[in-house]
């Protein structure tokens, strides 16, 4: 449950009249000296299928004694400085779930067996692990923590407006090809990847309009999804020596850059630039003298 979640059940609990609610027994899961009623209707599984709330009642008030969370424990399984994983972060840290973190390493065998056990299908980073049970894909697991999580929501209401943002998600996903190639290729083949960035990024130029987010006002799926562009490609661009996305060209994608990367969950939950820059530096080498040679 989250802080907003949180504080709407406190405020519902504060405008109950006490004698209206029916008195039921201890509650031996609480474990505390004053008569506690676990108070179901406040807390159904279709309304709020992460909570469970317990209510005390004592000299006439009633207090919320405990707010349990029925997800049990929430882990995320991640490499750094992935900004596949980095979505995840960003989606939990925004709607303010309790979660374990495991920052691990794929040459390391404890990571790899965990990755084998929750992932064996691509055994990649992020898996989501509730309560002992994985899901994996970045975009699948955003869209779990959405509906687990409503609140705040990165999806409109309306569900057409849904809709365009899963369009965007999915636009999103299958170019993200050209920008590895601009990343690792040489010659030729880098112009062409070259060209077809400047396309994409022309496609998301106007696609964010006058918006401050993909989202609208506030950050949404597409955000967190084109996260990667605001956290990688000024990277990759410094790696590679030439850069794409300037503000001459790009003005609203440029200030949609500054926009995400000082909103205040974001910019605390960002890796290192220069240490990303040294890290994929290294990974660009292991891969070019193949692709000369
Ligand atoms: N489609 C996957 C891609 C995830 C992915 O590529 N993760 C990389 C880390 S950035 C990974 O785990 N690679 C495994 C490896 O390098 O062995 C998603 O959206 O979650």
């Amino acid at each position: 449950m989250n802080k907003i979640e949180k504080q709407k059940l406190v405020n519902f609990v504060a405008e109950l009249n006490p004698f209206t609610v029916e008195l039921k027994p201890f509650h031996p899961r609480i474990g505390s000296d004053c008569p506690h009623l676990p108070l179901t209707s406040l807390c159904t599984e279709d309304k709020h299928p992460t909570t469970e709330v317990f209510l005390c009642f004592s000299e006439n008030k009633i207090i919320v004694a405990e707010l349990h969370n029925r997800m049990g424990e929430v882990k995320l399984l991640g490499v750094w400085p992935s900004s596949y994983v980095y979505r995840i972060i960003w989606a939990l840290e925004l709607k303010d779930v309790e979660y374990e973190y495991i920052e691990g390493e794929f040459h390391k065998p404890d990571f790899t067996d965990l990755l084998l056990k929750y992932n064996p299908v691509y055994k990649k980073v992020p898996v989501l692990v509730l309560d002992g049970k994985p899901i994996a894909e970045s975009t699948v697991i955003l869209e779990y923590i959405e509906e687990t999580w409503p609140q705040p929501p990165l999806l409109s209401q309306d569900p057409y407006e849904r809709a365009m943002a899963r369009f965007w998600v999915s636009f999103a996903e299958e170019k993200t090809i050209p920008f590895m190639s601009f990343f690792v290729a040489v010659g030729e083949e880098f112009e062409k990847a070259e060209k077809e960035v400047r396309e994409v990024l022309k496609i998301l130029e106007e696609t964010i309009g006058e918006k401050k987010y993909f989202g609208g006002e506030e950050i949404g799926l597409l955000d967190i999804n084109l996260g990667w562009i605001a956290l990688l490609f000024g990277v990759i661009e410094d790696i590679v020596g030439v850069k794409v996305l300037v503000v001459d060209e790009f003005p609203r994608l440029f200030t949609w850059i500054q926009n995400f990367m000082e909103h205040p969950t974001i910019k605390t939950n960002l890796p290192n630039h220069q240490e990303m820059v040294l890290y994929y530096k290294q990974k660009r080498e292991t891969v070019i003298p193949s692709k000369i040679a």
